[in-house]
């Protein structure tokens, strides 16, 4: 009686550092991947410590989960979900860790992106359930003298995995996880098709002013450098040619004011703060050339320092807005 009683009281400091690993894991993924700020801190590789530390704890897990199965008093529902979520978090941990690499993107149609935040939150949803079953209360005595000296040789362990992965297997990535490719990849956010734009019929509105291409081909560009930081995982820096949003918008007569909405021909939108439009420019040229009909010919957004889903591509319309930026979703919803 007394025996199982301490062997259950293992298993349940185990588990409550996993669930905090769990937790942590998914403060610093979504962190890394929506605000993408470069800390000091770097979010992606506290990210990386915490899968390794869960896997450095996965021996003393296994002992308790080993025991679990065996145990016939375990209903059958409460073992398959244990193993529902040893499955997801191994897939999550798997996918991320094979991510970091820069060797694979896909497996099938999907991205290793796609099925890295699908079984995360398979096993955000599993935890929960679980919880719900039996909840662990953390208790007083749960953080004693050893159990922080252990809660360190983790730590400490975690960093080493950490700088050992990095430095043999991981390849070079930036503070939003996001692992480099030399050229740009052709991507939408949801499902917009590439846009085969007709330049002859094709014009830009912006406020009450129509712009054809010639019109906006004549402005004055500048050409700089950028990075395009895609969500499903990819960078890349390219050369682009464009002209900045304040400027243009001045050259229309608009005054921005709260906000302008950026919008494609296909519907896709997105609204940029009225002050930051010295830093969001109308691109018309990447790596010296014209805009190929997959980057968003004839002119799409270029955004430094903000990611992916915002270089709208085969824009149509900017228009003033009374829209305050953060009034719309964080992600695009289409
Ligand atoms: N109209 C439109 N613009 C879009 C998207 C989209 O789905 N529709 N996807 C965005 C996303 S998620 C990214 S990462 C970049 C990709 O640009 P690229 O295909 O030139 O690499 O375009 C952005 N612009
Ligand atoms: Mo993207």
């Amino acid at each position: 009686m007394r025996i199982d009683f301490r062997a259950r009281q293992g298993g349940r400091r185990v588990d409550l550092v996993l669930g905090l690993l769990l937790v942590a894991g998914v403060l610093t993924g979504l962190g890394a991947n929506t605000i993408g700020v470069n800390w000091p801190l770097d979010l992606i590789q506290l990210h990386a410590a915490g899968a390794l530390a869960i896997l450095l704890l996965a021996p003393w897990k296994y002992v308790v989960i080993r025991r679990g199965l065996r145990n016939p008093r375990q209903r059958r529902p409460t073992k398959a979900l244990s193993l529902a979520l040893l499955f997801f978090v191994l897939v999550t941990i798997g996918s991320g860790l094979l991510h970091s690499t820069g060797r694979v993107e896909y497996v099938g149609p999907l991205t290793l992106m796609q099925i890295h935040v699908g079984a995360a939150v398979g096993a955000v949803l599993a935890v929960a359930a679980h919880f719900v079953g039996h909840w662990v209360r953390p208790r007083r005595t749960d953080v004693d003298r050893r159990a922080l000296l252990r809660l360190a040789v983790l730590g400490a362990g975690a960093a080493v995995a950490t700088a050992a992965w990095d430095g043999l297997a991981a390849t070079s990535r930036r503070y939003t996880g996001s692992v480099p490719t030399a050229d740009l990849e052709v991507t939408s956010w949801i499902n917009d098709g590439i846009q085969r734009v007709d330049a002859g019929k094709w014009s830009l509105r912006v406020g009450e002013t129509e712009f054809d291409l010639d019109r906006i081909l004549a402005l004055p560009h500048e050409r700089f450098t950028a990075i395009l930081d895609c969500t499903s995982g990819w960078y890349s820096s390219q050369e682009w040619e464009g002209v900045r949003l304040s400027a243009l918008l001045a050259l229309a007569g608009v005054d921005p004011g709260r906000s302008v909405e950026v919008r494609s021909v296909t519907g896709y939108a997105r609204w940029f703060g009225g002050d930051t439009l010295d830093d969001v420019w109308l691109a018309t040229a990447v790596g010296g050339r014209y805009l190929s009909p997959g980057h968003g010919f004839p002119v799409r957004i270029v955004a430094p320092g903000r990611r992916g889903f915002w270089w709208v591509k085969w824009v149509t319309s900017i228009q003033p807005s009374s829209r305050p930026p953060w009034a719309q979703s964080v992600f695009p919803l289409s």
